[in-house]
């Protein structure tokens, strides 16, 4: 009873207690919002122009194309381009009056995504036996990097090339330093890397697992192991590597198999990658790092009139078979096509004079098969795109470059492995394909392919704008991941800057 009694008593107390406090409150809350809106004009209580936009992740459709780098005369492909991640902020807003730089450069505030946005990339000086060296460049002068002004040193040509991004990337970076040269501007080279957002680690690491994996019989051990242990001993005991713990560095790895070694050792880092089939997920992921294509091999279809009736092939698939994983599917899918009457579907690896034959074959058919050897991706997708031939994606791991901006279902058909291997299955949707759906998905491979294209001098949006444009959307997580390193930061990092202890993929972050 008297529990009882008490209780009820103190809730009368407490209600009306309740009553005053809310009234109160609720008062403040009326007045702040009153003078909130005097304050701000209309837009509430949070000044919108502060936060962040997501709009980097946009992807135009309306022709009212600025392009991500608004410095830039003309967007070069124009609203063609409608994968070029876009400010649509334009349409209808006011400009804000830009403020310049001595340079000219339009200068930004860090809350301020408005304005060109320029990664500002610092590259260690590594001593050019891991770049430049790989390719039989000498250094002249006292500089480990070539000038581009006399002479651009060449990459070896033929199956290598495909892994080619670290060469363009770099000579990329090179040439931001050189007035004069007409290139688009993702990323300059900055000398100070604390003005840095990211620190970009130049070994050419495919040309150095391609070129130098054999061991010698004079040789303990090959050069490009070698050379992977001299990086990890370099990089590591660098003081931007013990500032962030490797996490805003990048280290290039397109070759599936370069970088075994210096993998474990550097995983804080972001990869640039053909995809994660030989990583470990908590090695490699598709948060941290970014997937940058293959350079296709096959010849660009350049002025290409074909049509839906004049590509005479249905179906084209020239590869190796695979005793691996991915050998399977090609092998059932092999006795399924074999017999149609216009499917072109070969075993064999495209070899030097393979090159000009697949070419052809490429550009004669309508659809080009893509499916997963023993990695999940291959340059025979980047082959089709620039023959225009639409790719159908057999593979259920693969991971595209610039997905997050770009919708391959536009001009991509993908199967599901357990679905192609059903019989009858894969060629009846191809012949269920008609004129009108190729020829867009025709037409929009021919707007795309700037995409994946690398070249040098680098232009608006080809493959070497488009990685860096990757590698900026993730600077923001990457400061996140910086700065939470840091709290500890007092207490200092291990001797030799290497994180033995690597995480389970959940707590990657
Ligand atoms: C590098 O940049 C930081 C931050 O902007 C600055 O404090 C420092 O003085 C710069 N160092 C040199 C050598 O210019
Ligand atoms: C494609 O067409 C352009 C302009 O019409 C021409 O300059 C160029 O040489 C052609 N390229 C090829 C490979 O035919
Ligand atoms: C560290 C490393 O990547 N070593 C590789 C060098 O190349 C040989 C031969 O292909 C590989 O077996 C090594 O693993």
């Amino acid at each position: 009873m008297a529990e009882k009694h008490s209780s009820s008593s103190l809730g009368v107390i407490s209600r009306k207690s309740m009553f005053c406090l809310f009234s109160l409150v609720s008062a403040l809350f009326i007045l702040s919002w009153f003078l909130m809106l005097r304050s701000t004009g209309s837009a509430g209580f949070i000044d919108l122009s502060l936060l962040p936009h997501p709009k980097l992740n946009s992807v135009i459709d309306n022709g009212n194309s600025a392009s991500w780098n608004r410095n830039d005369v003309e967007p070069s492909i124009g609203n063609r381009a409608r994968a070029i991640p876009v400010d649509n902020e334009g349409d209808g807003g006011e400009e804000k009056p830009q403020e310049k730089d001595d340079l000219g450069n339009v200068k930004c505030n860090s809350f301020d995504n408005n304005c060109n946005q320029v990664l500002k990339v610092f590259m260690y000086d590594l001593p050019s036996e891991f770049h430049f060296g790989l390719l039989d460049w000498k250094p002249q002068g006292g500089s480990v990097w070539p000038d581009l002004r006399a002479k651009v040193p060449a990459y070896p040509g033929g199956l290598n090339l495909q892994h080619s991004i670290e060469y363009w990337l770099t000579m990329d970076l090179l040439a931001s330093e050189i007035p004069g040269i007409p290139r688009a501007g993702s990323a300059v080279r900055v000398q100070n890397s604390s003005e840095a957002d990211v620190i970009f680690v130049p070994f050419f690491s495919s040309i150095s697992y391609n070129r130098y994996s054999k061991v010698n019989p004079h040789q303990k051990k090959s050069k490009n192991k070698s050379l992977e242990e001299k990086l990890v001993k370099f990089v590591t005991s660098q003081k931007e590597w013990r500032r962030s713990g490797g996490r805003d560095h990048i280290i290039l790895a397109h070759h599936p198999n370069s970088m075994l070694y210096a993998r474990m050792k550097l995983w804080t880092a972001m990869f640039i990658l053909a995809d994660f089939g030989r990583y470990s997920p908590n090695i490699a992921n598709v948060g941290k790092d970014v997937i940058a294509p293959y350079k296709h091999v096959i010849k660009s279809y350049a002025n290409d009139s074909s049509n839906f009736d004049s590509r005479p092939t249905l179906l084209y698939f020239q590869g190796a078979i695979y005793r691996k994983d991915g050998g399977f599917a090609r092998q059932e899918l092999y006795y399924a096509l074999k017999d149609e009457k216009d499917v072109h579907f070969q075993f064999g690896s495209v070899q030097k004079d393979g090159v000009s034959k697949a070419s052809q074959g490429m550009h004669s058919s309508k659809f080009c098969l893509n499916i997963a050897g023993d990695t999940p991706s291959s340059n025979r997708l980047f082959d089709a795109i620039a023959s225009h031939c639409v790719p159908v994606i057999i593979s259920d791991d693969i991971e595209l470059p610039y997905e997050d901006v770009l919708d391959y279902s536009q001009f991509c058909i993908f199967v599901r492995t357990s679905d192609a291997v059903r019989e009858k299955f894969l060629i009846n949707l191809v012949r269920s394909i008609k004129k009108d759906e190729w020829t867009r998905m025709w037409q929009r491979l021919k707007e795309v392919e700037n995409f994946f294209e690398f070249q040098y001098p680098s232009k608006e949006g080809d493959a070497v704008q488009m990685i860096w444009q990757a590698v900026a959307r993730k600077v923001p997580a990457i400061r996140l991941k910086v700065n939470k390193f840091r709290r500890f930061s007092r207490f200092g990092t291990p001797k030799d800057g290497v994180l033995r202890k690597i995480p389970s993929p959940s707590n990657f972050w």
